[in-house]
């Protein structure tokens, strides 16, 4: 498939533009200088044990408010810094210091995605503690971020009952990049078109190892799981202490 246009024939082209492996070329330099930095970001964090999680989806699925009622549940045992990226604003930013963490906003400007180097740079302005969470929250966008390592531990996918159970097979690199997939707005289920049934087998069908959890930030529903599982993420000294 031509890189540059998205047709399937490159090499019967009518219009013009060159098919050389040059976009190959570059496309792998830019990962490969993304990846170096995603390496750096996770030296960091193993100083520190610290746990990162990217999480990714479309915009509006509910990544900033499950960040926020995360962040009430846990504050009061964990250190939590929180990476916000979005195109404009510091909106979100906003809302998690509300919620009570620290946060840092990354304004992508015409980038659609958070790359690794942005992220080191994150670092230097929030203080990482010792066994502490590093959330991110990714720009909503269910394709570009999907190729960028950060330097997570986890990678978290959200898909909300209205965005329609067929994304993750139309937007498989997202989800085949996410070992967790959050299925969020359930307390919405009466009222949409949603077979969740369906958008389960086709999570698996891209990537079958997912662990999937049912949410509603809104009324609660699925959030004791979801924080045990955070908490199991992070690998505490405390047991050790004890
Ligand atoms: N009904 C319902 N609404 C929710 C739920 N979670 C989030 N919302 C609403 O969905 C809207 C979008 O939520 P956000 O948390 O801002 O979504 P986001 O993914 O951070 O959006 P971007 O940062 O713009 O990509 C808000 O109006 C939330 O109140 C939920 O579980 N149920
Ligand atoms: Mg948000």
């Amino acid at each position: 498939m031509c890189g540059t246009c998205g047709c399937q024939d490159a090499a019967n082209h009518a219009h013009k533009h060159e098919h050389t492996d040059k976009t190959i070329a570059l496309e792998k330099e830019i990962m490969q200088v993304n990846d170096d930095y995603a390496g750096k970001n996770r030296q960091v964090l193993k100083q520190k044990n610290a746990t990162a999680i990217n999480f990714v989806s479309s915009p509006g699925s509910g990544k900033t408010s499950l960040l926020e009622a995360s962040i009430k549940r846990l504050i009061h045992r964990y250190s939590i810094k929180v990476i916000e990226g979005d195109q404009q604003t510091q909106l979100d930013a906003e809302r998690i210091r509300r919620a009570g963490a620290d946060a840092y906003q990354i304004n992508t400007g015409k980038a659609c995605h958070l790359d690794a180097h942005m992220i080191g740079h994150a670092f230097e302005h929030l203080d990482i503690q010792q066994d502490s969470f590093v959330f991110i929250e990714n720009v909503g966008n269910l394709i570009c971020p999907a190729m960028f390592d950060l330097g997570e531990a986890h990678r978290v996918a959200l898909i909300s009952t209205t965005e329609g159970a067929d994304k993750p097979l139309k937007y498989p690199d997202m989800f085949y990049h996410s070992d967790i997939v959050v299925i969020n707005k359930v307390d919405l289920l009466p009222y949409v078109d949603f077979d969740m049934k369906s958008c389960i087998k086709n999570i698996k069908k891209i990537r079958p190892n997912a662990t999937i959890f049912e949410l509603s930030v809104k009324d609660g529903f699925g959030m004791s799981e979801w924080c045990e599982w955070l908490i199991s993420t992070l690998k505490v000294k405390e047991n050790a202490e004890a």
